[in-house]
């Protein structure tokens, strides 16, 4: 019987499919594993990556499986989204149909790679069903505030014609096309994602154990939390006066108020309502006007680049020293961060300098290091001691924030503030292919909700996509419908939720049981098992890209605390492992079509078969590191598993391990048993926390080598027994080919390492003389020290002859030591 990958794959494919194999059981007394990878956008094939992803989470959730727990092992798909509409303007389609004949490609390929999937949780995320349950949701979350529409400064994606949110707006660019992204004033709503910002942060403690480091620092960024000191810079008289008597002054946030003595100007964003009012009122000249509308009008990336600014001929007040201070308005200061205003200190801050530097304003330098000089060429950013700066001179840093945040809110001018960089989520999007937002516009009511009953709010199928514009907004009739509340004539909101809002809930809907599919969202009950269990909480391993570290992560944790306070969940974090694979390279770049460096996973399996690619993805690199494909490494694999197939022809077939008397064997077998119970060792501790799935296999390689080398066929049975067993995760359709032929299926259970194969018959001791290492003597465990040192000196003989022993010297199990002399 020759290996032939086909017709096994596909024999087991198909049995797997009749058995129901991996749908996890109802029975909630069994311990229980929920195995998540992070689910598939339906772009038409499965790439590298899905294959490395999805391969992982299935030896995950085989591995449980073996070791007799109940695995949730689902998948879905993430089915809205802009690409469905992108493939419609280009070749007609419409979205609807390219994404469920994608859908249903990449079933099929999931299905030929043998991924252990449950079938009957299967989901995606633009079925009328998840609509109408997310719909809902949407619903609750606004009756308790946490959605609200707001007009405000979007970041608009030209290309796409869209609102993106802040995370999807990466280096002033498309997150999705790469087009510079510019900013227009309108309507949306927003997610209160903020005011969960302290509870997002503080609960990261929790992840500390199962989370990668590098993804809670990214997290922790994103949210930013900086504690300082808020307080009005007034203006002075005469600016005051220029304003018309409008504004006393306006805000400012600092981090550093021990630096408030080092103020030389403060500066205003672009956007600001001083600066908005002032060209308004003319009370700019024209030059001025128009650098402003430049700074507005630049890429945020370019903002952050070159600094440049203008003064507005006005001035505040120092609030201790009531010294004049110039008032500018400077491109580095952001409109949706503190109040949009700063105090600058160009001596101790380095964007305050090389602003001050570029326009000539001055460098007043009021921290200097604990011990050593200031450099007068750069801003000195480090804490330290204060001078210049009256009654706090001589305090440090840190204390001088106490003192001085206290001095403020004595005097009542100023108070201790927290601010975050994390922002409230907006979710409009001007799209068709997404879930609609479930909200009317009535004259006589305004914003009001749809009923519940009347949900879902379905997307109309005749549209015409042309990439102009919204065509939800454009369809002569879907959007006329009646108020929900005075049934009077009202208009359907036309924008469609951000597609990140299926996925902040998706790991909830496969808590939902078959039997009540089409009922519930998910139960309570399902839920209380599958991610709530003695002390744990959320999915047990989570799997998945680093490109999600922030937006899905954060907004899955955000979603997962408001479903907990709408009382549908008990716990506070969704996912307890993660783990975060690297990426797929090819000639040390990242497979990407657009720079033509892909490989085909279906080439892959039509040439070689699903096992192969399973097995060169696990041993070819750690989870978490690189992946650089490598042909003759997927050769090498395959002709593994064919050798690995071939020789299991020496087996017995067996229905049980036999008993072997390892004290009578010959050193061979001995050797060979050692082998393959340390295997059966690494496996074991890979699953838990070390996903060294290379060292495993390097493991079952070498056992697979010391069985070779000998004939008994007891051995041979055991080892293959146990193989089988471990590599089934990595390679399954050949481990139940293997395991039915000659165990009946039996040996895909665990097994109990024996501690006997790991006694060492012989230990090995190194003789020197002198101290220097001479040679070697093999003694039992068991030796005498005088029937050690006799076989020492028998060894070392010809360094002996001639000389005098003066000394003999053993350490236990290490070495013995001769002492000689001429
Ligand atoms: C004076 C100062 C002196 C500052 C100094 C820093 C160092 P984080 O830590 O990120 O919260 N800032 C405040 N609002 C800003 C805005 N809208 N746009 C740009 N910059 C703004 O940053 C807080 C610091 O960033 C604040 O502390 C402020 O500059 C600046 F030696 O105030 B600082
Ligand atoms: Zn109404």
């Amino acid at each position: 019987m020759e290996y032939n990958a086909k017709t096994i794959e596909k024999q087991w494919q198909e049995y797997w499919a009749q058995n129901r194999s991996f749908e996890p059981s109802e029975d909630f007394n069994k311990e229980k594993k929920y195995i998540l990878s992070m689910f598939p956008f339906p772009s038409g094939r499965l790439h590298m990556g899905h294959v490395r992803n999805y391969t992982l989470s299935d030896a995950f959730a085989r591995y449980y499986r073996q070791q007799d727990f109940n695995v949730l092992h689902p998948i879905g798909f993430d089915s809205f989204g802009m690409p469905a509409e992108n493939a419609a303007i280009k070749n007609g389609s419409h979205p609807k149909k390219w994404t469920y004949d994608n859908i249903d490609y990449m079933k099929g390929e999931f299905k030929s790679l043998g991924f252990s999937f449950s079938k009957e949780r299967e989901l995606a995320t633009s079925d009328e069903l998840y609509t109408k349950f997310e719909q809902g949701f949407i619903i609750d979350m606004y009756e308790k505030g946490l959605l609200y529409r707001k007009k405000g400064f979007l970041n608009w994606c030209p290309s796409c014609h869209t609102v993106l949110a802040n995370e999807q707006v990466i280096e002033g660019s498309c997150w999705r096309c790469d087009t510079v992204v510019v900013k227009k004033d309108m309507n949306q709503y927003y997610f209160k994602i903020t005011k969960y910002a302290d509870e997002l942060l503080e609960d990261l403690h929790k992840l500390e154990n199962g989370w990668p480091k590098q993804v809670l620092t990214m997290q922790e960024n994103w949210i930013g939390k900086s504690n300082g000191l808020e307080f009005q810079l007034r203006f002075d008289d005469a600016s005051f006066a220029k304003l018309k008597k409008n504004f006393e002054g306006f805000d400012v946030f600092t981090t550093r108020p021990d630096t408030i003595y080092g103020v030389s100007y403060a500066a205003l964003a672009p956007e600001h309502e001083i600066v908005t009012y002032m060209i308004e009122n003319s009370l700019l000249d024209d030059e001025t006007v128009t650098k402003i509308k430049q700074m507005k009008n630049a890429s945020s990336i370019d903002r952050q680049k070159e600094k440049s600014g203008v003064a507005l001929g006005l001035d505040v007040l120092h609030p201790l020293t009531n010294k004049k201070i110039p008032l500018w308005v400077a491109n580095f200061v952001l409109m949706d961060y503190g109040s949009g205003a700063v105090m600058a200190v160009p001596a101790h801050d380095e964007r305050d300098f090389d602003f001050a530097k570029k326009y000539d304003l001055p460098i007043n330098a009021v921290i200097k290091p604990f011990n050593g000089e200031l450099e007068s060429d750069k801003a000195y950013t480090e804490v330290g001691e204060l001078f210049n700066s009256e009654m706090f001179d001589g305090l440090n840093s840190k204390e001088a924030q106490i003192k001085i945040i206290e001095h403020f809110q004595e005097k009542k001018i100023g108070k201790k503030t927290t601010n975050y960089r994390l922002k409230d989520w907006g979710v409009s999007r001007q799209r068709y292919w997404g879930a609609p937002i479930p909200f009317v516009h009535c004259d006589n009511c305004g914003i009001v909700m749809e009923k519940k009953e009347n949900l879902p709010i379905a997307l109309p199928e005749d549209i015409e996509i042309t990439g102009e514009g919204n065509p939800l907004e454009k369809h002569p009739s879907w959007k006329h419908c009646k108020c929900p509340k005075c049934d009077g004539d009202a208009i359907r909101e036309t924008d469609t939720m951000d597609t990140f809002v299926e996925s902040s809930w998706y790991f909830l809907r496969f808590c939902a049981s078959p039997k009540n599919w089409q009922d519930e969202a998910f139960s309570k009950e399902q839920i209380k098992y599958w991610m709530h269990r003695k002390g744990h909480e959320g999915v047990d391993h989570y799997i998945g890209g680093i490109e999600h570290a922030i937006l899905h992560l954060l907004y899955a944790r955000f979603f997962t605390k408001v479903f907990r306070d709408l009382g549908y969940l008990e716990f506070d974090e969704p996912f307890e492992k993660l783990l975060t694979q690297g990426m797929v390279l090819k000639d040390g770049a990242k497979m990407s079509k657009s720079k033509g460096n892909t490989v085909d996973p279906d080439a892959i399996i039509e040439k070689y078969g699903a096992d192969t690619a399973r097995l060169f993805i696990l041993f070819a690199a750690p989870p978490t590191q690189e992946l650089e494909w490598n042909d003759s490494a997927v050769e090498g694999a395959y002709k593994f598993i064919k050798r690995f197939y071939d020789r299991s022809s020496h087996v017995n077939k067996i229905s049980a391990i036999p008993y072997i008397e390892h004290s009578t064997l010959s050193k061979e077998e001995k050797f060979a048993r050692k082998k393959v119970y340390e295997a059966l060792v690494r496996a074991q501790d890979v699953y838990s926390e070390k996903y060294t799935f290379n060292t495993m296999i390097a493991g079952v390689m070498e056992a697979m080598n010391a069985l070779n080398l000998q004939a008994n066929r007891d051995i041979w049975s055991e080892g293959y027994w146990i193989l089988t067993s471990i590599m089934e995760p990595v390679i399954p359709h050949v481990c139940w080919e293997i395991s039915h032929n000659f165990f009946s299926l039996k040996n895909l259970t665990p097994q109990s390492v024996l501690e006997e194969v790991f006694v060492e018959d012989t230990i090995m001791l190194g003789v020197s003389i002198n101290g220097k290492s001479r040679c070697e003597i093999e003694v039992t465990p068991d030796a005498s020290k005088e029937s050690i040192l006799e076989a020492a000196k028998e060894k070392a003989q010809k360094w002996l002859e001639g000389k005098t022993l003066v000394k003999e010297i053993l350490v236990p199990k290490k070495l013995v030591n001769l002492v000689v002399k001429d």
